[in-house]
């Protein structure tokens, strides 16, 4: 009688660990497919101090020509109540939409001249010159 409990009391306890296992992947499956999307990246930019800032005001990128080296970062903020993008006219790199007060981060990868746009309002231009390091 007593093996008999114990034997219950195992596949009791098994059925549990796998139940608890079941339940604390399942949500953390949740969590880690959609906080680096975003989560993940605000730290990194809190961290990372910007080496030059891009404003987005009144429909212009100011300073609309900016040079920075390779290795640095330069941060665009849109502080119009339109969203805008800063999208390089080769596709080197783009902002996606960005949100009034809403930052986006580019390190610069590769010396050269990139011309960009708000792809939204492409008459916006600007200009980023990446010297070599
Ligand atoms: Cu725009």
């Amino acid at each position: 009688m007593k093996y008999i409990s114990y034997f219950f009391i195992a596949i009791a306890s098994a059925f549990l660990v796998i139940l608890l296992s079941l339940s604390s992947c399942s949500p953390n499956f949740k969590t880690t497919t959609s906080q680096p999307i975003v989560i993940k990246k605000q730290p990194q930019t809190s961290q990372k101090i910007a080496d030059a800032t891009v404003k987005i005001h009144n429909f212009k990128f100011e300073p609309a020509n900016l040079a920075i080296a390779v290795g640095k970062t330069v941060q665009f903020i849109n502080v119009d109540e339109e969203p805008h993008t800063a999208t390089a006219t080769d596709g080197n790199f783009n902002s996606k939409a960005l949100d009034t007060n809403q930052t986006w981060d580019y390190t610069a990868t590769k010396p050269g001249t990139y011309p960009y746009i708000c792809s939204i309002h492409p008459f916006m231009k600007g200009t980023l010159t990446v010297t070599p390091r």
